[in-house]
């Protein structure tokens, strides 16, 4: 792509290396036959959003999206509960990965300045010089300088693979011992086999699924399981077993016949968690989306964030004047903290649901947080709204939960021990007559029957 300024004499060519959310054989996804391993949905929020909405593409994509309004927990005795993400408008969208790779490459080819390579591999490029190989299908190579290259090329990212030559560059890599694995359910009588406005979640402490609805009225249900145990089960029996004794609700949904045959046609994907930091190479090179932050899934923020640093450049570019020795900079500067915090938090909601969240907790949690929020909504904000609904910096997002924790521990003490001393006070002051009190203990008994069996 070429850019031309105002300020600048000579138009700048940048190479943007990747740039969809594409990994398959072809890059062309118009071409593509099949779609491998990668997630067939996405949930796009509002920093998603926000950055559609930068470059036109909002409407487009959202008409063809379905809104899921609340999540709907799936107990192992087959009950649902539904928890609203927020207020009335407060929703994510279901949006599917191959028709937002062709809407976002239809919009990129109207621009005159741009011109799109399909199928071309990055081999190897120079620091130094900025000369990039290219690896063509037939196995021609083709040499490209350019005067920015922007690495979109993801979690394994052979843009990257430069920085980690260099001194004084900081990288990580996590890959957790969670596998996932899609399964469709397809439509029953022409319809949704559940209802459609939610992100069904069947939580179960080691394992998980989660299901996200698609236009064609199939579900895409995501199992995640530790490969360990996805290795244990190895024969269509043992698939129908499994699912019989944690998500015995989806066998009828999904079909015995079909969970079984899916089971097996791909193995579990892994999951990786990636930090860097710088994003950049002087004025030549910087990182972005997955390239520069890979997150797990379990906070559905992996696109988004990659989104929002579209976003986030694009600001600094204006701020800048387009000047790369400053943009560059400034961009890692900006951003790495906020993309640290995304990734963390995520392998924090992965940590926290593998140890302890079933379906009771997870609705006792998301109850609460919501309640909070209704009372007082102007101190109490949910970290998943600050997250999913605004754009506030992940960061400062991180921030200030760890206020609204202490808040809320002190609130809860300040309450026991007022409740404590109070009763005390209230018992010395008037001793109760013991018969009330068997009666009153009798009436107790028959609420908590009562509660139990709600
Ligand atoms: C995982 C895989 C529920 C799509 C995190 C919530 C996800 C998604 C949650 C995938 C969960 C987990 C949040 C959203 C979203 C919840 C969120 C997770 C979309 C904390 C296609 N997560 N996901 N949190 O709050 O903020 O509903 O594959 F099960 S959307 Cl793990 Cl909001």
């Amino acid at each position: 792509m070429e850019k031309s300024t105002s300020r600048q004499s000579r138009k700048k060519v940048v190479a943007v290396v990747g740039g969809g959310l594409v990994r398959q054989e072809t890059q062309n996804i118009r071409r593509a036959k099949i779609v491998k391993g990668r997630s067939i949905n996405l949930a796009l929020s509002h920093r998603g959003r926000q950055a559609l909405k930068h470059v036109g593409l909002e409407e487009k994509i959202v008409a063809k999206g379905i809104p899921m309004h609340a999540r709907m927990i799936h107990s192992l005795n087959g009950k649902q509960s539904p928890i609203p993400y927020g207020r009335k408008g407060q929703y994510i969208l279901s949006v599917d990965r191959a028709n937002l790779n062709k809407e976002l490459l239809t919009a990129a080819e109207t621009y005159p300045n741009t011109k799109m390579n399909f199928d071309h591999k990055l081999q190897d490029w120079n620091a130094e010089t900025g000369l990039m190989t290219f690896a063509r299908l037939d196995g021609s190579k083709e040499q490209v300088k350019t005067d920015l290259i922007v690495g979109c090329d993801g979690a394994f990212s052979a843009v990257r693979k430069q920085f980690l030559r260099r001194s004084r560059f900081d990288y990580s890599q996590t890959y957790i011992p969670h596998g996932y694995m899609e399964l469709t359910m397809l439509p029953i009588n022409g319809e949704f086999a559940m209802k459609p406005n939610y992100l069904h979640i069947w939580p179960r402490n080691t394992f998980m699924m989660i299901a996200l609805p698609n236009l064609d009225k199939t579900f895409t249900c995501t199992l995640f399981m530790p490969f360990e145990d996805f290795e244990k089960i190895t024969t269509g029996d043992e698939v129908i077993e499994f699912f019989q004794k944690y998500f015995p609700d989806t066998i009828p949904l999904i079909g015995a016949d079909t969970l079984q045959r899916d089971y097996f046609r791909l193995p579990a994907q892994a999951m990786v968690s990636v930090k860097c930091n710088p994003y950049h190479i002087g004025d030549a090179c910087v990182l972005m989306g997955d390239a520069a932050h890979a997150v797990v899934p379990f906070y559905g923020q992996g696109m988004n964030a990659g989104f929002e640093d579209c976003i986030v450049f694009d600001e600094i570019m204006d701020q800048f004047n387009e000047d790369f020795s400053a943009v560059l900079p400034e961009y890692t500067r900006v951003r790495v903290p906020d993309d640290h915090a995304i990734a963390d938090l995520a392998m924090y909601n992965y940590i926290e649901m593998r140890a302890h969240v079933n379906s009771k907790w997870f609705l006792f949690r998301k109850y609460v947080d919501n309640i909070l929020y209704f009372f007082m909504p102007k101190t109490i904000i949910p970290l998943y709204t600050m997250v999913t609904f605004t754009r506030t910096r992940y960061h400062e997002a991180v921030k200030r939960w760890h206020w609204q924790n202490k808040v809320i521990n002190r609130g809860l003490l300040l309450s026991a021990v007022g409740a404590v001393l109070g009763g005390s006070y209230l018992l010395i002051k008037n001793p109760p007559d013991i018969n009330k009190l068997i009666v009153s203990a009798e009436k107790m008994w028959d609420r908590l029957v009562a509660l139990r069996t709600l």
